[in-house]
Protein backbone atom coordinates (compact mmCIF):
# COMPACT_ATOMS: atom_id res chain seq x y z
CA UNK A 1 0.00 0.00 0.00
CA UNK A 2 1.20 3.39 -0.79
CA UNK A 3 1.91 5.82 2.04
CA UNK A 4 -0.38 8.38 0.76
CA UNK A 5 -3.40 6.15 1.17
CA UNK A 6 -2.15 5.37 4.57
CA UNK A 7 -2.59 9.42 5.34
CA UNK A 8 -5.40 9.55 3.39
CA UNK A 9 -6.82 6.54 5.76
CA UNK A 10 -5.58 8.12 8.76
CA UNK A 11 -7.25 11.37 8.50
CA UNK A 12 -10.97 10.37 7.27
CA UNK A 13 -10.68 8.15 10.62
CA UNK A 14 -9.96 11.26 12.61
CA UNK A 15 -12.48 13.09 11.14
CA UNK A 16 -14.85 10.23 11.22
CA UNK A 17 -14.45 9.95 14.93
CA UNK A 18 -16.88 12.62 15.15
CA UNK A 19 -17.30 11.88 19.04
CA UNK A 20 -13.46 11.91 19.67
CA UNK A 21 -13.27 8.04 21.40
CA UNK A 22 -10.71 6.78 19.41
CA UNK A 23 -12.83 4.42 17.65
CA UNK A 24 -15.56 4.66 15.05
CA UNK A 25 -18.94 3.45 15.97
CA UNK A 26 -22.67 4.19 15.41
CA UNK A 27 -22.78 7.38 16.99
CA UNK A 28 -19.96 8.87 14.35
CA UNK A 29 -21.99 8.51 11.48
CA UNK A 30 -25.10 9.92 12.99
CA UNK A 31 -23.21 12.93 14.31
CA UNK A 32 -21.56 13.31 11.16
CA UNK A 33 -24.92 12.73 9.06
CA UNK A 34 -26.10 16.07 11.74
CA UNK A 35 -23.50 17.77 10.74
CA UNK A 36 -23.61 17.43 6.95
CA UNK A 37 -27.24 17.64 6.74
CA UNK A 38 -26.88 21.05 8.86
CA UNK A 39 -24.46 22.48 6.42
CA UNK A 40 -26.83 21.41 3.20
CA UNK A 41 -28.33 24.61 3.88
CA UNK A 42 -30.15 24.59 0.31
CA UNK A 43 -30.73 20.48 0.11
CA UNK A 44 -34.91 19.33 0.76
CA UNK A 45 -35.44 16.96 2.91
CA UNK A 46 -35.29 13.74 0.77
CA UNK A 47 -31.78 14.66 -0.13
CA UNK A 48 -31.19 14.46 3.29
CA UNK A 49 -32.76 11.66 4.02
CA UNK A 50 -30.51 9.54 1.35
CA UNK A 51 -27.69 11.31 3.03
CA UNK A 52 -28.08 10.00 6.20
CA UNK A 53 -29.41 6.65 4.35
CA UNK A 54 -26.18 6.20 2.99
CA UNK A 55 -23.64 7.07 6.31
CA UNK A 56 -25.47 4.15 7.87
CA UNK A 57 -25.31 1.91 5.14
CA UNK A 58 -21.86 2.64 5.15
CA UNK A 59 -21.50 2.20 8.87
CA UNK A 60 -22.87 -0.97 8.65
CA UNK A 61 -20.93 -2.33 5.18
CA UNK A 62 -17.72 -0.89 7.71
CA UNK A 63 -18.41 -2.75 10.74
CA UNK A 64 -19.66 -6.32 9.57
CA UNK A 65 -16.21 -6.37 7.27
CA UNK A 66 -13.73 -5.00 9.38
CA UNK A 67 -14.75 -5.10 12.94
CA UNK A 68 -12.93 -8.45 13.29
CA UNK A 69 -12.47 -8.02 17.25
CA UNK A 70 -16.25 -8.24 17.03
CA UNK A 71 -16.38 -5.42 20.36
CA UNK A 72 -18.75 -3.25 17.88
CA UNK A 73 -16.24 -0.78 17.25
CA UNK A 74 -13.97 -0.25 14.50
CA UNK A 75 -10.34 0.88 15.64
CA UNK A 76 -7.49 2.37 13.61
CA UNK A 77 -5.63 -0.78 12.53
CA UNK A 78 -9.07 -2.55 11.41
CA UNK A 79 -10.11 0.68 9.61
CA UNK A 80 -6.78 0.35 7.48
CA UNK A 81 -8.30 -2.83 5.71
CA UNK A 82 -11.03 -1.23 3.85
CA UNK A 83 -8.04 -0.02 1.62
CA UNK A 84 -6.61 -3.51 1.44
CA UNK A 85 -9.83 -5.00 -0.12
CA UNK A 86 -11.57 -1.90 -1.59
CA UNK A 87 -13.81 -4.38 -3.51
CA UNK A 88 -15.65 -4.92 -0.26
CA UNK A 89 -16.41 -1.66 0.38
CA UNK A 90 -17.65 -0.38 -3.03
CA UNK A 91 -21.16 -0.41 -3.35
CA UNK A 92 -21.36 1.13 0.43
CA UNK A 93 -18.62 4.08 -0.44
CA UNK A 94 -20.52 4.68 -3.75
CA UNK A 95 -23.99 5.13 -1.69
CA UNK A 96 -21.74 7.48 0.09
CA UNK A 97 -19.87 9.56 -2.45
CA UNK A 98 -23.07 9.82 -4.83
CA UNK A 99 -25.49 11.01 -1.80
CA UNK A 100 -23.24 13.53 -0.74
CA UNK A 101 -21.99 14.73 -3.51
CA UNK A 102 -25.70 15.15 -4.40
CA UNK A 103 -26.08 17.23 -1.69
CA UNK A 104 -23.74 19.58 -2.77
CA UNK A 105 -26.13 19.98 -6.24
CA UNK A 106 -29.33 21.17 -4.89
CA UNK A 107 -30.42 22.47 -7.90
CA UNK A 108 -30.32 19.18 -9.65
CA UNK A 109 -28.30 20.51 -12.57
CA UNK A 110 -25.30 18.03 -11.08
CA UNK A 111 -23.11 21.24 -10.34
CA UNK A 112 -21.54 22.25 -7.15
CA UNK A 113 -20.32 25.60 -6.26
CA UNK A 114 -17.72 26.33 -4.42
CA UNK A 115 -19.26 27.76 -1.35
CA UNK A 116 -21.68 24.78 -1.22
CA UNK A 117 -18.60 22.61 -1.38
CA UNK A 118 -16.50 24.50 1.20
CA UNK A 119 -19.57 23.85 3.85
CA UNK A 120 -20.78 20.42 3.05
CA UNK A 121 -16.02 19.58 3.76
CA UNK A 122 -16.13 21.66 6.70
CA UNK A 123 -18.79 20.02 8.28
CA UNK A 124 -17.21 16.73 7.84
CA UNK A 125 -14.28 18.23 9.28
CA UNK A 126 -11.52 19.15 6.98
CA UNK A 127 -9.47 21.85 7.04
CA UNK A 128 -10.46 25.08 4.58
CA UNK A 129 -7.03 25.58 3.12
CA UNK A 130 -7.26 22.00 1.88
CA UNK A 131 -10.97 21.76 0.90
CA UNK A 132 -9.96 24.87 -1.50
CA UNK A 133 -6.97 23.36 -2.76
CA UNK A 134 -9.29 20.30 -3.70
CA UNK A 135 -12.25 22.15 -5.05
CA UNK A 136 -8.86 23.83 -7.43
CA UNK A 137 -7.54 20.23 -8.00
CA UNK A 138 -11.19 19.22 -9.47
CA UNK A 139 -10.62 21.96 -12.30
CA UNK A 140 -13.30 23.87 -11.81
CA UNK A 141 -15.23 25.94 -14.71
CA UNK A 142 -15.05 29.53 -15.24
CA UNK A 143 -17.93 30.56 -12.95
CA UNK A 144 -16.38 28.10 -10.25
CA UNK A 145 -18.72 25.33 -10.76
CA UNK A 146 -17.23 21.27 -10.43
CA UNK A 147 -19.64 18.50 -11.72
CA UNK A 148 -20.91 16.08 -8.70
CA UNK A 149 -19.78 13.17 -10.13
CA UNK A 150 -16.24 14.13 -10.39
CA UNK A 151 -16.83 14.55 -6.88
CA UNK A 152 -17.97 11.60 -6.29
CA UNK A 153 -15.41 9.70 -7.82
CA UNK A 154 -12.87 11.90 -6.16
CA UNK A 155 -13.83 10.36 -2.91
CA UNK A 156 -14.04 6.43 -4.49
CA UNK A 157 -10.20 7.19 -5.50
CA UNK A 158 -9.64 8.93 -2.24
CA UNK A 159 -9.58 5.12 -0.58
CA UNK A 160 -7.60 3.71 -3.38
CA UNK A 161 -4.31 1.81 -2.20
CA UNK A 162 -2.21 2.20 -4.99
CA UNK A 163 -2.78 5.88 -5.73
CA UNK A 164 -0.51 9.03 -5.74
CA UNK A 165 -0.86 12.24 -6.64
CA UNK A 166 -4.59 12.17 -6.82
CA UNK A 167 -6.85 15.48 -5.89
CA UNK A 168 -7.88 13.79 -2.86
CA UNK A 169 -4.08 14.21 -1.51
CA UNK A 170 -5.02 17.93 -1.08
CA UNK A 171 -6.50 17.33 1.74
CA UNK A 172 -3.89 15.11 3.64
CA UNK A 173 -1.74 18.13 3.24
CA UNK A 174 -0.54 20.39 5.93
CA UNK A 175 -2.13 23.36 5.70
CA UNK A 176 0.34 26.72 6.57
CA UNK A 177 -0.31 27.41 10.11
CA1 LIG B 1 -16.04 7.34 17.72
CA1 LIG C 1 -13.35 -3.71 16.63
Amino acid sequence: MRAEAINRVRLVFTLFDANGNGYLDADDFELMADNVNEAARGSDAAAKDAMRTAFRGYWATLVAELDTDGDGKVSFDEFRGCVLSPERFDTALEGFAESLAALGAPEGDGLVTRPVFMALMRAIGFAPANIGALFDAFGPSEDDRIEAATWAEGIKEYYAPDKAGIPGDHLVEASAA
